[in-house]
């Protein structure tokens, strides 16, 4: 089965999407997702310019080599680019193979090792109160498992807090937004925030929250001892981890459940943090972490220490990414709970998918592959539109972590 050609087809239905297709001599093709928000056409090019020519011809049946190949090949290693690149081959491999042998992809990984794929949805408001009304609709949906976020008083805007209820997540045409941040302001209302969203809903829903790389190891901690007696599933990125060390001081502080590595990219940014079990779950997506094969490669290493996956699911991932990481979210044993935030129906226009919602978890489909598709001429309606995630400043203009 050689690889014949590969596209890169970049769609904005609202937001940029990047989607690599892979074509082989017997006409089959597979899809992955090559998003990397922001930051679209850096990786389109890396894959256009650099991975397609040197990859075809390859034998597609031969994942695990292709990716070594691209990995250890390019010599310059790991970074976002790289590894989304990398990524997208990955995926389209898997969706090849599950579909040159007639199966659902995670037939190949191991089958199924639960019934459904549990996931948490986005709830936030402006104020408090909005934001419980907004999970007590997110429950009415179906939702087990819900993060919330709101407001901060004296703070024009916060992250999290969108325009939509369900499918928002900036990246702005124009120059980078620039938001303002104030810690001291976050840790006033963030435990207000969920002592009230436990009087309302009670503990028989799972109460999740992120702090978005703000925080230093010390407010952290502070933080994470006053979310204790809430119990929630996980604080989400406390503080920024590219020194894995500071998660040593934050852990010894607090027993509140952390997560972290949505921005991670390969195995080599979390193994100080798994082996010396200074979280409870990662949070490595298949797009952004070198796909199937290196998330999987990130879940075992995890697995001995009991460190369970939990996949970034923003919006900004495509409906291929999910169909993918559903795959390996049903497959592996150490998995936790996987990010759901929907996408806008022009979205889910352009690529039909097999995965399914229903009661606060997803299902993979039993589609041949992946299970899903990019319609490229519904993609071409939407053309590209250069956009920015925020830039994030203290409220006297010092750069800060957005
Ligand atoms: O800000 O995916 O947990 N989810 C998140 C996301 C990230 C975006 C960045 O592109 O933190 O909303
Ligand atoms: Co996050």
């Amino acid at each position: 089965m050689r690889i014949t050609a590969g596209r890169v087809i970049v769609t904005c239905p609202g937001r940029n999407f990047v989607t690599l297709k892979l074509e082989t001599a017997e006409g089959l093709t597979g899809v992955g997702d090559a998003t990397l928000n922001g930051r679209e056409l850096a990786v389109a090019a890396y894959l256009e310019e650099h991975v397609v020519p040197a990859i075809t011809g390859m034998d597609a049946r031969n994942i695990e080599d292709v990716w070594q190949y691209l990995y250890k090949g390019a010599y310059w290693r790991r970074g976002p680019v790289t590894m989304t690149a990398i990524a997208a081959v990955d995926m389209a491999l898997w969706d090849l193979a599950g579909k040159r042998l007639g199966v659902p992809t995670h037939e190949l990984l191991g089958g199924r090792s639960r019934s459904e794929v549990l996931v948490y949805g986005h709830a936030n408001g402006e104020t408090i109160e909005d934001t419980v009304e907004a999970a007590r609709r997110y429950q009415q949906l179906g939702y087990r498992a819900i993060r919330a976020q709101c407001g901060v008083p004296g703070l024009a805007k916060a992250y999290g807090v969108g325009r939509g209820d369900l499918f928002y997540e900036p990246a702005e045409a124009g120059r980078p937004p620039e938001h303002e941040w104030s810690t001291e302001r976050y840790l006033d209302v963030a435990p207000q925030l969920f002592s009230r969203l436990r009087d309302e809903l009670g503990f028989d829903v799972h109460l999740l929250h992120d702090a978005h790389h703000r925080l230093t190891p010390t407010e952290a901690g502070w933080l994470g001892r006053r979310l204790e007696e809430h119990r929630l599933f996980w604080l989400e990125d406390a503080v920024p981890a590219e020194n894995q060390r500071l998660y040593r001081q934050l852990r010894s502080h607090t027993t509140t459940p952390l997560a972290v590595g949505e921005v991670f990219n390969s195995v080599y940014d979390l193994h100080v943090l798994v082996t010396e079990r200074l979280v409870d779950y990662i949070r490595t997506s298949v797009v952004h972490a070198g796909g199937i094969t290196g998330v999987r490669k990130i879940a075992h290493l995890m697995e001995p220490y009991q460190v369970r996956l939990g996949s970034h699911g923003a919006t900004d991932l495509s409906p291929v990414c999910m169909a993918a990481a559903l795959q390996v979210d049903i497959s592996i044993n150490n998995f936790g709970i996987q990010e759901y935030m929907r996408h806008t129906e022009e979205t889910e226009a352009v690529f039909p998918h097999a995965w399914w919602f229903a009661d606060g978890a997803l299902h993979p489909g039993d589609g041949p592959g992946l299970g899903v598709d990019i319609d490229e001429e519904r993609a071409a309606e939407w053309p590209y539109e250069r956009a920015y995630l925020p830039v994030n400043r203290l409220l006297d203009g010092t750069v800060t972590s957005w």
